[in-house]
């Protein structure tokens, strides 16, 4: 059989979260439970300041959380400005399964996670407030592209997104981050919207987005990528063809913007292309051997 790819995630600090993802999937089966196992790790990293509790704050000195997760059979459940809680992912989960609803934002989120009994955790990490109150010096807003992979960054930006495909070619994904640093208060990337951030449709493929949030929300970016794999694109295309659809969109506006696409279909095989050089993925095997990766871009 071809090659195929199992788990496939943002960033070199995926290769953790693939890690806790698969051994999850060996115990259980299920892919919710690894993806959620998965996204849980960078949520939980004191070292991590865009997703899970250390992420930096809000302008006014909030962290608001947001989180999604999905499978193919029509489950998803996302939470956004969720302040508090140590675990969105796990939030967005119980969303999923205890409600009617796919999407919890805010004070309502907050009200549920807090009914549902989940963990809080003090937030601004002393280090986060740090750089806030550095910021607010100058409060500057502007993205840095590739940050992520730059710890300490002001502008620091993460998020992890994550792909599960079985050998079965069932389907599952997950997305978290705590967006952009210092963003204005009630501010919502594209990480926990159904077909911005991530998307997944049985048969066909998932996908899942990082960067400048604004950027692929415009475009349902998620949605898209999986849509050209529907239309008979390979993974590796489709990501190429959503960025390129937002560097002609957006011109001059992305000049310096990151925005980046991960996408695997159900055969598993992946693809992941960006606007900018530098972004880094994790790519694990059936077999548990994980792979660090660069990503195509525009520029070279
Ligand atoms: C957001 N897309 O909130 C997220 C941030 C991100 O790498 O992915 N940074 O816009």
């Amino acid at each position: 059989p071809a090659e195929r790819t199992l788990i496939l995630s943002t960033w070199d600090f995926g290769a953790a979260a693939n890690a806790a993802a698969y051994a999850q999937w060996k115990k259980s089966g299920s892919l919710l439970d690894a993806v959620e196992a998965g996204a849980r790790i960078p949520e939980a990293d004191p070292e991590n300041h865009s997703v899970g509790h250390a992420g930096y704050p809000d302008r006014d000195g909030h962290v608001t959380l947001d989180a999604i997760i999905m499978d193919d059979r029509g489950n998803v459940g996302a939470v956004a400005a969720l302040e508090d809680f140590a675990h969105p992912i796990s939030v967005a989960r119980r969303v999923m399964e205890k409600t009617p609803h796919t999407f919890l934002v805010g004070e309502g989120a907050h009200q549920f996670a807090e009914a549902e009994g989940f963990d809080k955790v003090a937030m601004p990490t002393p280090e986060a407030e740090r750089a806030w109150r550095d910021w607010l010096k100058t409060a500057r807003y502007k993205p840095v592209a590739n940050s992520e992979n730059q710890r300490g960054s002001a502008l620091d930006h993460d998020t992890i997104g994550m792909l599960f495909c079985a050998p079965s070619g069932q389907l599952a994904g997950a997305c978290t981050t705590s967006g952009m640093a210092f963003k204005l208060r009630g501010r919502v990337g594209d990480s926990p919207q159904a077909g911005s951030g991530l998307f997944v449709e049985a048969g066909v493929g998932a996908a899942t987005a990082t960067g400048v949030g604004e950027e692929v929300t415009r475009i349902a970016g998620s949605a898209r990528v999986v849509a050209s794999m529907r239309a008979g694109m390979t993974p590796q295309a489709a990501c190429r063809e959503a960025v390129l659809h937002i560097a002609r969109l957006r011109g001059d506006a992305v000049r310096d913007a990151q925005v980046a696409f991960l996408a695997i279909d159900h055969r598993g095989r992946i693809g992941a292309f960006a606007l900018q050089p530098g972004f880094t993925f994790a790519a694990t095997d059936p077999a548990g051997r994980t792979r660090i990766q660069t990503a195509g871009n525009l520029k070279n």
